[in-house]
């Protein structure tokens, strides 16, 4: 995403490396749009990745999922996990495809590539860092993703949408996150 954060949010008790940065790094094209999220969790970078790294339990931490299952692979990149969807939301269900999982990197990316839904095209990346502060072990989970603006809607409106459930995650994983670390 062009509006990656460093430049412009106060990162700089916990720079992300210029190295993390390309991950989020898209070619947007012109109908779609683009966005990037910023969480500080305090808890331990192992305890943040051991729940997003599990691309087959993703309802561990993201509430709108109501359940999961592979249709192929083992968890491994090109895994396909279907998921259910909660109702209330526009969508039933969505099939998505494991597409980076890097665990010295601490990085996961899954793109959407099919579903009962109105993201289509929809694309995540997910980085985890040490927030190196000096005071105990933090973590800053940076979440970015580039998705087709849907017939009918506006960048903005198809942003506020998506910008909307992944902070609501990003949320319940720091949730999680701390209180395990208690
Ligand atoms: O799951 C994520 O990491 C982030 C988002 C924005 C997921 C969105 C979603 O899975 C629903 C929750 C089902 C909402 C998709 C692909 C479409 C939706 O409408």
């Amino acid at each position: 995403c062009r509006d990656y954060p460093t430049k412009r949010t106060p990162l700089l008790a916990c720079p992300v490396p210029e190295a993390a940065a390309l991950y989020h790094t898209y070619a947007v094209g012109p109908n779609q749009c683009c966005s990037a999220m910023v969480q500080r969790i305090d808890a331990p970078v192992s305890t943040v990745w051991s729940f997003v790294r599990r691309f087959d339990n993703p309802q561990a931490y993201k509430h709108f999922v109501k359940s999961c299952h592979l249709l192929a692979g083992g968890g491994d990149v090109g895994t396909l996990r279907e998921i259910r969807v909660v109702s209330g939301l526009p969508a039933s269900n969505s099939t998505e495809r494991l597409e980076i999982l890097d665990d010295e990197r601490h990085v996961i990316s899954f793109s959407v590539v099919g579903g009962d839904h109105r993201l289509a095209n929809y694309r995540s990346v997910t980085t985890i860092h040490p927030s190196g502060d000096g005071e105990g072990e933090g973590t800053v989970v940076v979440e970015s993703y580039v998705v087709d603006v849907p017939p009918g809607n506006t960048k903005e409106e198809t942003c506020v949408f998506a910008d909307t459930i992944v902070r609501c995650n990003l949320q319940s994983l720091s949730q999680i996150s701390q209180n395990l670390s208690r």
